[in-house]
């Protein structure tokens, strides 16, 4: 399969599983707070390409598109999303918190800026045990704010680990813009003061995420240590929930037109056949299908539940 098709056909899963979840979400089968990602798959496609099934990705709450990508079961996820005990945390961890430890999911963390310190420690560990693997730390531009980021980036940076950093600036933190929270300086040019070689690339091209994600990779793999990837994108709805925002006067509606505009599948539609893009969209139905009616049967977890690592 052509690289086109697969980032094309990885993207589209991720916008039609998550237009089902918002569909479905007033019904309450879905039993935990939900952070959309719609309109910043190109981000996730490109990078998971550039990996290997070993290589481990710790992100944030706005994660099934990267669990997704990076090859989690969609059946663990949407049970995971029902509150079910086969869900990929047990059902009781909930949208935000997503793990398939096989697919190199590393998992997924509400902590703003926590998966960094997840990917870092994950690197630090595989170069301890000569383990040749990348972590990529996922993060939104709100996670430039918090503490642990200078932290993950001079320990990074330091011991050389191999870490891949990609910052999904959406220019916007929950109703805050990017603009009223941080000085103007980009956040790929602060990479100077930590010694991190840096790129700054559109987030909605997914090919050319890919390019830097693969340079980025092949550095950490050649042991010359972390790279950033600063990628502009867009998230279409609200922060948390199924819905459009602009009503609330947040966002100006023409940003996000302009946006919508450049959508990443969009992009890559004319790069696929119409038979192509009709059998992309027909597996992938069957596979939601298949996905919430296992949900829907399958049992509650047990008060007494314990995570399998627990007893270690
Ligand atoms: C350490 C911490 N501080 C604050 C919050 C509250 N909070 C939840 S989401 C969010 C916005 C983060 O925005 P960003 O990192 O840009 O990611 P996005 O939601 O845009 O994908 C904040 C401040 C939190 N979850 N964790």
């Amino acid at each position: 399969m052509s690289l086109e098709r697969s980032l094309y056909e990885a993207m589209l899963r991720m916008r039609m599983v998550e237009e089902t979840i918002a569909a479905i979400y007033p019904d309450r089968e879905i039993r935990s707070p939900t952070h959309l990602y719609i309109g910043q798959e190109g981000v996730a496609a490109g990078v998971c390409a550039a990996l290997g099934r070993q290589d481990v990705v710790a992100a944030n709450y706005r994660s099934h598109g990267w669990y997704l990508a990076k090859g989690g079961s969609l059946r663990a996820m949407v049970d995971e999303l029902f509150g079910r005990a086969t869900g990929c945390s047990g059902g009781w961890g909930g949208s935000m918190h997503l793990i398939d430890v096989d697919a190199g999911v590393m998992g997924t963390s509400a902590i703003v800026g926590g998966g960094m310190s997840h990917a870092v420690g994950s690197a630090l560990a595989d170069r301890i045990l000569g383990r040749a693997q990348v972590s990529v730390a996922v993060f939104g531009d709100g996670a430039v704010e918090e503490g642990p980021w200078h932290e993950c980036l001079n320990f990074a940076s330091l011991k050389r680990l191999p870490v891949v950093f990609v910052c999904e600036n959406n220019l916007w933190a929950a109703f805050s813009p990017l603009k009223d929270r941080q000085p103007p300086v980009e956040i790929h040019e602060r990479m100077k003061a930590y010694g991190i070689p840096s790129e700054l690339v559109d987030g909605n091209d997914a090919l050319a995420v890919h390019r830097a994600a693969a340079v980025a990779a092949d550095r950490a793999r050649r042991g010359h240590g972390p790279s950033l990837i600063e990628c502009s994108t867009y998230r279409w709805l609200e922060h948390c929930g199924p819905n459009d925002d602009v009503a609330q006067g947040f966002r100006p509606a023409e940003e996000l037109e302009g946006w919508k505009a450049r959508c990443p599948i969009l992009r890559m539609r004319s790069l696929v056949t119409d038979e192509e893009d009709r059998s992309i969209r027909a597996a992938v139905m069957r596979e939601i299908e298949d996905a919430l009616a296992h949900a829907r049967r399958a049992p509650w977890p047990e008060p007494s539940w314990k995570p399998a690592y627990y007893e270690v």
